[in-house]
Order: structure tokens, then C-alpha cells, then sequence
């Protein structure tokens, strides 16, 4: 019989280790050579981003929005960082999560505010809500409340690319939860096997409704999936926007030049409740204690830290960022509030494709 010391396991486990720990990494960011126009372009998509939650969760609260809406507060680094590297025919992918996807990307924020009130002008007619948005002029391919229905399509939309070798790309971003589907793990062989240029990013913020990842996994680490279908991973605080514009400008150029999928596992947290603006810290292993020192590794503070001691910000410049996009979020929601519904009889030409089409 074999020793059971052969039975290897340890190689295959990886951990997130102080990646999850929320006792670490509150320093503010290192910024390195990073252009100081870049970082202050960043710092001001975060701050839209979340200008643009708390308004919503709001709404929320005072009753005025009728569908789910699903809050990024906390997360807003990685769609910031990626952003600036798709190009025209690139096309991303998001989840039920993905209010700041569409917006990092350049969506509009009246057609954002529209479509979660249900209302004509919305980025999907009014007719999909906060869990689908699309904006194909800022190569936004759709994002659903399915949990891992994107990840499919995202590895089509890699299969047409390399057919049609211009060097575009697809990245599919969902979080740690699509791990349970089985279509991740058909997607990232299919990939690997086929050399498609997709960049599959997880968002692991430890979560997938209420239950923590270690009541649900045998490991926290998201890329561990990656490795096992050959694919290159990197694993990577999903709070430091720097760090993540690094990562994703390589992983993109290696998609465009034909090297295969990358997977990017970025780790972060939410602030609020699963779905809705609550903070929901009953639930969850010891989510009320973590949330207080997630808070700490606030992916704006920690920007905002290194840029007033690089001397590039100040709570002046802050504070004119808070004051502009508020007042931006706040016009955008008035006008959405005043706009039209679609009219009833269009509700079923909008849904299905008429038959002769
Ligand atoms: C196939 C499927 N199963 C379950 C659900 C219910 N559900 C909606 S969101 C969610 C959690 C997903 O967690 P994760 O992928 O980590 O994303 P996060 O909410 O953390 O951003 C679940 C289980 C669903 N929408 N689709
Ligand atoms: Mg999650």
C-alpha cells in the first residue's frame, strides 16, 4: 500500500493568507511611477462610482427604486483599473454586481439612474433594471443576475476574436460565488484548451450572499482553478487600484498578442448588504468585526492617502471631487425621476425579437 504522505495536496491548495485578512494592508498605497494625471483620473472614477451607489442605496431606502439593486461600495478599484486598457471591439462582461463596470467603462449615468427606475431612456430601455446593463459603445456586452451566465459568453466572444485576429479581447468579471457553477470551470478549459484571448476576472470578496467562502470552499483562493487548467493567474489586492491597472495592462497585452486566457483574482470586500443598501452585519462569519477593518483598506482613502503625501492631492481636491460628481449624481437621478416609462404596449416588442428578424 502507498504511504499517505504521497497523497499530495498542499501545492494545490494555495490561500489567500493576509489577502483576506482584514487586519492587514490599511497603509495607504504604493504609487511608483504612475503618472499623477492617471491616479487623480482614478481617483475621481472611484469617487463617481461611489457617489453613484450611495445615491442609489438611498433611493432605495426611501422606496423609490422597485428592482434589486446589488451595491459595489468598496469595491470600485478593479473596474476603474481595467477600464482605461479595452479598446473599440474588445468586449466585457459583467454580473448582477456591475453598476461600476459600467460605468468605469464610460456608460452613461442618466441612462444608468434611467434603467434602474424602470424608465424609456435606460441603457436597456427600462426594461432589464440594475442586473442588466449594456453599453455596446463602451464595449459593455451585457451583464446578468444569473450567477456565472456571462463567463460562457465572455469565452465565446474570446472564440470570435481569435477568429477574427484583430487583437481584440473578451473579460468576464464575476465574483467568488461563480466558483460553485460548473460553467466557470467548462469556460477555463475551453479557453486554456483553445488559447482564447479572455482575461477571467474574479472579484473575491469572500462572499456569495450571506455565507463566507470557508463555508463554502475547501480554500479561499479563486485562481486555484486557473492553475488547475494551465492558465497564468495572478492573485492580487483588489483594493490597490495601481497594482490592479499593472496587472490588467499585462494581462491584456498578453491576450492581445495570442499568449491564452489570464484569470485575475482580485480580493476585496463589501460594504453593504448582499443585495440592497443595509449593511446586513448579522451574517456572515464575523462579517460586523471584518467590516469595520475592511473599511480600513478603503480602496479611495488608501489612494487618496498616497496622493496627499506625494503631494499630487489635498482634502481641497477631495472635497471638489465629492462636490462635483454629488451634484452630477443628483442632477442625473432628477432628470431619470422625470423622464417617461416605456409605454405598455412596447413591453413585449422590447423583450423577444419579433419572429421574422
Ligand atoms: C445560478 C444562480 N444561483 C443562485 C443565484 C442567487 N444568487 C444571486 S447573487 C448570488 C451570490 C453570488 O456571489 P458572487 O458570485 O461571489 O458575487 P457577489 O454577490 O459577491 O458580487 C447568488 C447565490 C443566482 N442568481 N443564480
Ligand atoms: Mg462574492
Amino acid at each position: 500500500m502507498e504511504p499517505e504522505s504521497q497523497f499530495k495536496t498542499d501545492d494545490f491548495f494555495p490561500r489567500l493568507g493576509p489577502l483576506a485578512d482584514p487586519d492587514c494592508m490599511h497603509d495607504p498605497i504604493q504609487l511608483g511611477d504612475t503618472s499623477p494625471e492617471l491616479l487623480r483620473a482614478h481617483l475621481s472614477m472611484m469617487v463617481r462610482i461611489r457617489c453613484a451607489e450611495e445615491k442609489i442605496g438611498d433611493e432605495v431606502t426611501d422606496g423609490k427604486v422597485k428592482c434589486p439593486c446589488h451595491l459595489v461600495i468598496g469595491q470600485e478599484a478593479a473596474p476603474t483599473a481595467l477600464a482605461p486598457h479595452i479598446k473599440p471591439g474588445d468586449k466585457v462582461f459583467g454580473a448582477h454586481r456591475s453598476h461600476a463596470h459600467y460605468l468605469a467603462l464610460g456608460g452613461d449615468l442618466y441612462k444608468l439612474f434611467a434603467e434602474i427606475q424602470g424608465k424609456n431612456d435606460g441603457c436597456s430601455r427600462g426594461m432589464g433594471g440594475s442586473m442588466h446593463l449594456i453599453d455596446r459603445a463602451n464595449q459593455l456586452f451585457g451583464t446578468v443576475p444569473i450567477v456565472g451566465a456571462t463567463i460562457p459568453i465572455a469565452t465565446g466572444a474570446g472564440l470570435a476574436a481569435k477568429m477574427t485576429a484583430k487583437g481584440e479581447i473578451a473579460v468576464s468579471f464575476f465574483g467568488d460565488g461563480s466558483a460553485e457553477e460548473g460553467v466557470l470551470h467548462e469556460s477555463l478549459n475551453l479557453a486554456a484548451s483553445m488559447k482564447l484571448p479572455v482575461i477571467f476576472f474574479c472579484e473575491n470578496n469572500l462572499f456569495s450572499s450571506h455565507l463566507h467562502i470557508s463555508l463554502r470552499q475547501p480554500s479561499d483562493s479563486i485562481a486555484r482553478f486557473a492553475q488547475a487548467h494551465c492558465i497564468p493567474s495572478k492573485t492580487i489586492d483588489g483594493n490597490d487600484v495601481v497594482v490592479l491597472h499593472e496587472v490588467t495592462r499585462t494581462a491584456v497585452d498578453m491576450c492581445r498578442r495570442g499568449a491564452g486566457p489570464v484569470f485575475i483574482e482580485a480580493v476585496t470586500y463589501r460594504w453593504r448588504g448582499h443585495v440592497g443598501p443595509r449593511e446586513d452585519t448579522d451574517v456572515g462569519v464575523k462579517r460586523k468585526d471584518d467590516l469595520e477593518k475592511w473599511r480600513r483598506r478603503d480602496p479611495i482613502a488608501r489612494l487618496q492617502a498616497a496622493l496627499e503625501s506625494a503631494g499630487y492631492s489635498d482634502a481641497a481636491h477631495l472635497e471638489s471631487l465629492l462636490n462635483c460628481h454629488r451634484s452630477e449624481v443628483s442632477e442625473a437621478w432628477k432628470k431619470a425621476d422625470d423622464a417617461p416609462f416605456p409605454a405598455e404596449k412596447e413591453l413585449f416588442e422590447r423583450v423577444y425579437t419579433p419572429a421574422n428578424n
